[in-house]
């Protein structure tokens, strides 16, 4: 059983959640629930880049929405630095409860100061792993290293859009530059176990923005109960017409209403 590593991953979570505490307008829109982020978490002892994690930065297809969905991004930045709460809330389905009570202004408006600085390293240049269909749109980027102490790991970015029933625009459902998978290495592991490793932890064989481990509740996940167990090569498990990586951030008790 691998150690578990959480203390910079909870970072992560705390921010993402941040911008994931609720705000899905109650019936055009998916609402999310995110209160628990996964995240694997091993480990690895080498400092090189590993040539089969390399092999998984290859550039795909552009998806059709591509563009759409960086206009969504960006007029997204530029509502978080002028501070303009309404146009977040029009742009995001997801915003602090503390933003939504008009006697906390103060601490909402240093939620969004956080927010800003939290997604002004976001580079699309990195985003080149993206999927796309009527509903829903994943941006994420190649598998870049990083280590912490003793451990060593691979970081993807990701951002998910869902598409608002009515207007047909996209809306950011949740914004995730580092989630991360570290490993910390026996010193009887080779160095292909280690690669092997690192890229399964990471790997999402349906693109739907869950891990297989994830969705299958191996692995790391065993013992989190933020696994899914949903279907790793399917990317809308229950058939809902809402991906399994998407629908992760759903309230599970709201209802979904899809578009048509
Ligand atoms: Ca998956
Ligand atoms: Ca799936
Ligand atoms: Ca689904």
């Amino acid at each position: 059983m691998y150690k578990k590593f959480i203390i910079t991953i909870a970072v992560i979570i705390i921010v993402a959640i941040i911008i994931t505490v609720i705000f899905f307008n109650t019936k055009k829109t998916p609402p999310p629930a995110v209160t628990d982020t996964p995240l694997e978490n091993e480990i690895i002892d080498s400092t090189e880049q590993l040539e089969s994690v390399q092999s998984e930065n290859l550039p795909r297809e552009p998806i059709k929405s591509l563009n759409q969905a960086w206009a969504v991004f960006d007029e997204y930045v530029s509502a978080l630095n002028a501070r303009d709460i309404p146009r977040i809330k029009d742009l995001s389905y997801q915003q602090s409860e503390t933003c939504s009570n008009p006697d906390k202004e103060k601490e909402c408006l240093l939620i969004i100061d956080n927010l800003t600085k939290f997604v002004q390293d976001i580079k699309k240049e990195d985003y080149i792993n993206n999927s796309e269909d009527k509903s829903q749109v994943i941006l994420s980027t190649s598998l870049r290293r990083d280590s912490i102490g003793r451990q060593e790991g691979v970081l993807r970015g990701y951002i998910y859009f869902a598409r608002d029933q009515f207007s047909g625009s996209l809306k950011i459902l949740a914004i995730d530059p580092n989630r991360g998978w570290f490993y910390q290495p026996k010193e009887t592991d080779a160095k292909d176990f280690i690669e092997k490793k690192l890229l399964d932890m990471s790997k999402d064989s349906d693109e739907d923005g869950l891990t297989d481990f994830q969705e299958s509740c191996l692995g790391s996940y065993f013992e989190n109960t933020a696994c899914t167990n949903t279907d790793q090569n399917k990317k809308d498990t229950d058939g809902d017409g809402w991906w399994d990586g998407i629908e992760f951030f759903f309230n599970e008790n709201r209802k979904v209403i899809l578009n048509d």
